[in-house]
């Protein structure tokens, strides 16, 4: 079978370098085979509330990104999701085949409702719309970052029951989490990963940050007090996690960059982090101006809404017909 792609991104806030290693930076890679679509997920972006210019514009904002880091749509699929209404009929469907005891197990779903007063049904709700996603377009691989890897085994489980029932209809997908990099972590608290949606904004890189922010936010890490610079995740969160950023940025090896780092202070460690990741982003925030052009933009989301109905909406009336709706 052919290797076909789907991955999403909420347009729910600044884009950061958690997004970019974890999802971003695969999804440009996989472009070298197979089939790949890519979604702007703003039906998801919902289930907490957005501000709706912020909305516009963080959609706006996201699909530039893309095209600046490297998704070309000659190649892949690039379109909005509300742009295409059958995710919203499918994920309808799949909700009357999950059982609320299989939702609940979700901890995405445990860590954003955490604390909150109100909490959205959509919220809950929200891994049968991402099942729905995937389905739709028979997709077989899922690129990541490790905190969604629990949708995606529920979308296995989902598509599985349902082929049970009726005959096999859905693609069962997997998850293409990255080795390194698929949780980078807060550099205010590396117990937490980077996160768009948070209301300290110190442990998360933007990548539209500025350069003087992004400095002050790399030097003031949070580190530990051994002076020892090693990869060692649970022992040394945060300088594992600046370790893998760096590698990450630069495209030096874990190794290569340890040996590297063996005899330096922290303070010095971090001024080469912040140099290899102001590097980077300089290059992608000038890319990214290039492409923040809302007419070009609206035109290459719209062909890819078109070509995306063109394969989902065959594979939502197989599904109409054989639940038996006339
Ligand atoms: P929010 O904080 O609003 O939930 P988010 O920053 O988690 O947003 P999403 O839009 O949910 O971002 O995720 C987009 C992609 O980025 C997903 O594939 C997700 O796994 C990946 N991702 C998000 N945060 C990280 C992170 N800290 N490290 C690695 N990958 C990440
Ligand atoms: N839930 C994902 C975003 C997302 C997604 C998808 C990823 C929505 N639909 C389909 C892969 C495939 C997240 O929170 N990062």
């Amino acid at each position: 079978m052919e290797k076909r792609v789907f991955s999403g991104i909420k347009p729910s806030g600044n884009l950061h370098l958690g997004n970019y290693i974890g999802a971003m930076k695969q999804w440009v890679k996989s472009q070298e085979d197979g089939f790949n679509i890519f979604c702007v997920v703003d039906l998801h972006a919902i289930t907490v509330f957005q501000d709706p210019t912020e909305l516009k514009n963080n959609s706006y904002d996201l699909a530039a990104m893309l095209l600046a880091v490297g998704i070309d749509p000659t190649k892949s699929l690039l379109f909005v999701q509300s742009h295409n209404p059958d995710h919203a009929n499918l994920a309808w469907i799949l909700n009357c085949y999950l059982s609320m005891g299989q939702m609940n197990r979700m901890t995405q779903y445990k860590e954003k409702s955490e604390g909150k007063d109100t909490v959205s049904v959509g919220l809950f709700d929200y891994p049968s719309l991402m099942a729905a996603d995937i389905l739709l377009y028979k997709t077989t691989h899922v690129p990541v970052g490790e905190d969604q890897k629990q949708h995606v085994e529920l979308t296995r489980d989902i598509a599985e029951r349902i082929n049970k029932k009726y005959g096999d209809i859905f693609v069962l997908p997997q998850a293409s989490i990255p080795k390194v990099g698929g949780r980078i972590m807060s550099l205010s608290n590396p117990a937490k990963k980077m996160s768009k949606s948070v209301d300290d904004p110190s442990g998360t890189i933007g990548l539209l940050d500025s350069l003087d922010d992004v400095k002050k936010k790399i030097m003031s890490a949070v580190t530990d007090s051994d002076n020892k610079i090693v990869y060692d995740p649970e022992n040394k969160p945060g300088i594992s996690n600046l370790l893998e950023i760096y590698c990450q940025v630069s495209g030096v090896e874990m190794k290569d960059a340890q040996e590297k780092f063996s005899s330096i202070s922290y303070g010095a460690f971090k001024t080469e982090v912040f140099e290899s990741v102001s590097l980077f982003l300089s290059e992608i925030q000038q890319k990214f101006h290039e492409k923040r052009n809302i007419n070009d933009l609206s035109a290459t989301l719209e062909d890819g809404a078109k070509k995306a109905y063109a394969i989902s909406h065959p594979i939502l009336q197989e599904m109409y017909s054989r639940i038996g709706f006339i």
